[in-house]
């Protein structure tokens, strides 16, 4: 039996009158426990009302600007009998039920003080490391201003601050293990802060803190591999309310593109739709980030927002967060794969010798404990050569521009348990292939136990991809951008080769060199690579 239950607006602290500055609701909506109702304001904070039943909407007792105080009916909801059981209507609205809405931003103490800023409930997790901070002494920060992110193995969240004021104190750094209620930093209000209520009850109420899917703003590149651009922050310094910018995150929208209509210059949902009709009417134009990670500007040609499928209901799924590695190196490889004219040319290599040579070189080094020689060495000597002599290999793009580049540090994509890095090997030009084997051999350790720092990955000049360990025979691997090209190199194999009298066995290494094609032809591309593969067979040439 169905039963008509009213959602009302629950403890709010000492606030009453607040404006509704966003309403996500409409007579006939089917609605669940903890879908948002409306989105209140006072000039203190921001807070989303959920629902606390399940049902069909028979009733909307608010609109925009309607003021309301704790109790307040803001709907009428059908609550069906397959409907999860929803609490009576006057419990729905008493302090904190299961469902019931919370401050974004509780407020600093009033007149000012010390106010520690905690984790507030973050689920069933604990021991949270510590991925980003944002903060530090000295920091003037408002509230919702992002203070750390952390992340635990299901989801990566950010913590908003719920004062504003100056940071005074930092109690976590990198890498720090927290869990809900542990002070993260403490911040001294002012007498002009905004009155509030107390510290403790901010962190345990505020909801900010839910997990985030996007990756975390500008701050979060410094950790991220320096080959890898840091991603587009989503609603910087923009006005929305939490639930608006999580459908914001959703769609892939980017807050500060989108024009605010809502109170005190808030971005509401009726925006994000506006936005979204005009993108795809093309009457909004520029360039703009889609969930898929590429452009659109309006047009035919423009790429169609990334399909929800609900999978589970073709079979059992499990859904697992993407490490930040990968969201970071996700983006980039969109925008590479999106922006760069980019062709694959393929050579193959003989390398018959210089393998042989390089065993040779291994036996006689095993005695002396030296350091191994890889095929990847060899490599980065024969590519500084090519760019020596074909510098627009050694160049990157910059407007109209050619930045011709004259050192010569070469990077190597590095498989890792979190995703693919690139640490760079500086000089190269400078270094013995014994140098190059040891220096390459330490970074890629590093990288595959999360070691490298930033530094590490900057300042290449050229990639290397080197799949050799893994198999296959070619690939096209994708420009890293700002760099004009990338040599992918598969497994050698044995293979016949005609010398003009017959067949003999030669060890043969696939070479696959993608070129931007807006600084490398395809005649140069083709000349670099038959270089390479000169170089490769006769190792000899290095030295002319
Ligand atoms: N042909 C045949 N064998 C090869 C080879 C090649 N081209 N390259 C390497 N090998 C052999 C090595 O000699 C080594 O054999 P031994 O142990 O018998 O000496 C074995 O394969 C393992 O080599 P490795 O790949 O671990 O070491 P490396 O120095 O060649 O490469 C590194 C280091 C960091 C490049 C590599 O470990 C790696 O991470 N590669 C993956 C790069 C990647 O993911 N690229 C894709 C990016 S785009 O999607």
């Amino acid at each position: 039996m169905s039963q008509i239950i009213e959602v009302k607006v629950p403890d709010i602290g000492d606030f009453s009158d607040v404006p509704v500055i966003d309403l996500f609701v409409k007579v006939g909506d089917s609605i669940k426990v903890d879908d948002a109702i409306a989105t209140l304001e006072s000039d203190k904070a921001t807070m989303d009302v959920p629902s606390t039943v399940s049902g069909v909407v028979k009733e909307v007792l608010i609109q925009l600007g309607s003021r309301v105080s704790e109790g307040a009916v803001l709907i009428k909801v059908e609550a069906g009998g397959a409907a999860a059981a929803p609490a009576p209507a006057t419990q729905a609205a008493a302090p904190a039920p299961a469902a019931a809405p919370a401050p974004v931003a509780a407020p600093a103490a009033a007149g000012g003080g010390v106010v520690e800023v905690k984790v507030p409930d973050i689920g069933d997790f604990s021991d949270v490391p510590v991925i980003d901070l944002f903060v530090k002494v000295g920091d003037s920060i408002k509230v919702d201003d992002a203070i750390a992110t952390l992340e635990s193995d299901k989801a990566t969240m950010d913590v908003p601050s719920t004062v504003a004021g100056t940071v005074k104190e930092v109690l976590v750094q990198l890498g720090s293990k927290v869990s809900e209620g542990a002070v993260l930093i403490k911040v001294e209000t002012g007498a002009s802060a905004p009155a509030a209520a107390p510290a403790p009850a901010a962190a345990a109420s505020a909801p900010a803190a839910a997990p985030v899917a996007a990756p975390a703003a500008a701050p979060a590149a410094a950790s991220a591999p320096a080959a890898l651009a840091p991603a587009l922050p989503v609603g910087g310094k923009v006005h929305a309310s939490p639930s608006v910018r999580a459908y914001a995150r959703e769609l892939g929208i980017d807050l500060s593109k989108v024009a605010a209509t809502g109170p005190k210059g808030r971005i509401v949902k009726d925006d994000l739709t506006k936005y979204v009709k005009g993108v795809m009417s093309g009457s909004i134009s520029g360039p703009v980030a889609t969930a898929g990670g590429g452009v659109t500007g309006g047009g035919v040609l423009d790429l169609l927002p990334w399909p929800k499928v609900d999978f589970a209901k073709f079979g059992e799924v499990e859904v697992k967060p993407l490490s930040r590695i990968k969201k970071i190196s996700g983006q980039n490889l969109s925008r590479n794969w999106v922006m760069i004219p980019a062709v694959t040319y393929h050579e193959d290599a003989d390398i018959t010798d210089i393998e042989a040579f390089r065993v040779l070189l291994n036996k006689e080094n095993e005695k002396g404990g030296g350091a191994k020689l890889t095929m990847l060495a060899f490599l980065m000597k024969a590519c500084v050569k090519g760019l020596q002599k074909f510098p627009e290999f050694n160049a990157s793009l910059d407007g109209d521009n050619l930045v011709l580049k004259k050192y010569f540090n070469i990077g190597f994509a590095a498989d890792t348990p979190n995703g693919l890095v690139v640490p760079v090997v500086k000089n190269v030009d400078k270094k013995s292939v014994f140098e190059l084997a040891q220096e390459s051999g330490e970074l890629a350790k590093q990288a595959r136990d999360g070691k490298l720092k930033p530094a590490d990955m900057s300042g290449a000049c050229f990639t290397i991809s080197s799949l050799g360990g893994i198999g296959g025979t070619y690939f096209a691997p994708i420009v890293n951008a700002p760099e004009v090209a990338i040599l992918g190199v598969n497994k050698s194999a044995m293979k016949p080769v005609w010398d003009g009298k017959a067949f003999v066995p030669r060890l043969i290494l696939p070479l696959s060199l993608t070129a931007d094609h807006r600084v490398i032809d395809g005649a140069l591309a083709t000349r670099f690579n038959v270089y390479i593969a000169q170089l490769l067979a006769d190792f000899r040439r290095v030295a002319l």
